[in-house]
């Protein structure tokens, strides 16, 4: 492949693992696969917390040709950076929920500084030729910071969570700088077309770019920018062996034995409100008034290992869940029935791997959710013999390519349960027919995939060095006498 030879250097707020003993989500099995081909370098936070913050000494593991560099942060860089702009009021609105998004000037200028920091420490680690990826919503001023700082190298940047309507991102009262700052980069991917579409109705709308071909914009100064959705996987084959280790099958016969028969739904969440955790119980309480021949006969188990617990809005979540799973099982338990489980302990990825094997119904009900890798990680999981049915949110972006699952409103608490009800009724062979049309998808669409299929086109010829900036410039401010 052309450029192979270009040395690969992430960024990430958090950075690894290398080695997936276990541990590894789909970015991180996508990323250290390429890296350990390719070589490179993966900068990001430490996870401490130190007075020196940004300034502390970088910390170096090394794994062969590739490098984890890390650096810490201050408690108030944190709190400015992560807990505040980051997570009250990025994450809120870019998943279209203006009405909990916060936004104060000063954790805005803390997450601004912490980008440039970032960019400052990484710059005297970079080469000319490298091929630099940015992740996330922590770093949308990096790649600008980075060019402030006079590097002129490829930098890409891939939005792992939803980029919302562009009425809603002008709320946001530095969305001109924030989205200005994410044209530094030469490509910018997204999850789905969708979202790709709302950057560049905002690019146009909001900062007078033009949309070229439907994969590029030209901004006002008359640079191109590639903007496409990447479609992110899972390492799909890993997965599925996974669910056959003997620490899953120890899960799946616990699950099994626990469900004694009844028919196991579950729902596997980090416990964000984005997930829609509150409205799926609503929706099995639902089933069980409309169906009152599934009580009994059927059991969710929901694990939602707890996250950002520091952030009043996901503290607020725990308490409202576990009230809300108390209310079901007060209402319908019976001597030897609980209808609803409740995990804020998580799984090692062999033991969830498992757990998604014993079960009958997966519930993958976000409200929004940028893909969403457990929708995935369940297809991947399956006997393909005797498969469990998906129940899949029309707002998650693993919508697009698993339309075989059963597609759901999750507002609607009619709609879970009836959508629930066909789940625990469907035949074997409208099961298999579904899976395995959504299995073909999950492998052939890998975390591996995803990964080369970015960095070729970051690796590809820059428009921008093709259309030098001075022609648009010249072209757009009317100098053609200078020709
Ligand atoms: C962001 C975007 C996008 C969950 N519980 C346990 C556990 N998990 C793992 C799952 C899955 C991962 O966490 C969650 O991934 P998601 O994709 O569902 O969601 P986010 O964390 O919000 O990720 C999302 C993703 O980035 C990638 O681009 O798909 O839309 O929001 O892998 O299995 N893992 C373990 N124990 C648990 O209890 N080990």
């Amino acid at each position: 492949m052309a450029g192979n030879n270009h040395r690969l250097v992430v960024v990430s707020n958090r950075v690894g693992p290398l080695s997936d003993e276990g541990r590894a989500g789909g970015l991180a099995v996508g990323l250290a696969d390429a890296l350990r081909r390719r070589g490179g370098l993966w900068f990001g936070w430490s996870g401490s917390i130190s007075d020196e913050g940004t300034g502390s000494e970088i910390r170096t593991e090394e794994h062969g040709s590739t490098a984890l560099k890390t650096i810490d942060m201050s408690e108030s860089e944190i709190e400015g950076f992560y807990f505040g702009f980051a997570n009250r009021s990025l994450w809120p609105l870019l998943h279209y929920r203006l009405d909990i998004a916060a936004f104060d000037r000063k954790s805005a200028q803390v997450y601004r500084a912490v980008n440039r920091r970032f960019a400052e420490r990484l710059m005297p680690l970079l080469e000319a030729d490298d091929l630099v990826w940015v992740h996330d919503y922590h770093f949308f001023y990096l790649g600008s910071e980075l060019r402030r700082e006079g590097y002129d190298g490829r930098l890409g940047f891939f939005l792992h969570i939803p980029f919302c309507p562009p009425d809603m991102m002008a709320a946001l009262p530095t969305s001109h700088d924030l989205v200005r700052a994410m044209l530094d980069y030469d490509v910018v991917g997204f999850q789905t077309e969708n979202d790709r579409r709302n950057f560049v109705d905002f690019c146009v709308q909001e900062l007078d770019a033009h949309d070229i071909d439907g994969d590029r914009v030209r901004t006002a100064d008359g640079r191109i920018v590639r903007a496409s959705a990447f479609p992110i996987g899972i390492d799909a084959e890993g997965f599925a062996e996974f669910a056959l280790s003997d620490e899953a099958k120890e899960h799946e016969a616990m699950v099994r034995e626990i469900s004694r028969g009844r028919q196991q739904i579950v729902g596997v969440d980090r416990m964000d409100y984005s997930k829609g955790i509150v409205e799926r119980f609503r929706g099995f309480e639902q089933l069980l008034e409309d169906y009152p021949d599934l009580r009994g006969q059927t059991q969710f188990l929901q694990v939602a290992p707890v996250s950002r617990g520091e952030v009043e809005a996901y503290a607020d979540l725990r308490v409202e869940l576990e009230g809300l799973a108390g209310n079901i099982n007060g209402r319908f338990a019976t001597l030897d029935w609980n209808p609803i489980q409740i995990m804020v302990n998580g799984f090692t990825r062999r033991a969830l791997a498992g757990i998604y094997r014993a079960a009958q119904i997966c519930m993958v009900t976000p409200l929004r959710d940028g893909m969403n890798l457990v929708a995935k990680e369940f297809v991947a999981a399956q006997d393909p013999d005797d498969p469990g049915v998906l129940i899949l949110s029309r707002f998650a972006g693993a919508r697009a390519e698993l339309n075989e699952a059963l597609i759901v409103n999750p507002y609607s608490p009619d709609d879970l349960s009836r959508a629930l009800h066909r789940a625990a009724s469907m035949p074997l062979e409208e099961r298999r027919e579904r899976h395995a049309a959504m299995r073909a998808k999950v492998f052939a669409n890998t975390a591996h995939n995803w990964c080369e299929t970015f960095l070729a086109v970051l690796d590809a010829p820059a428009e921008r060095d093709l259309q030098p900036r001075s022609w648009w410039s010249r072209l757009r401010f009317g100098t053609a006498s200078m020709w």
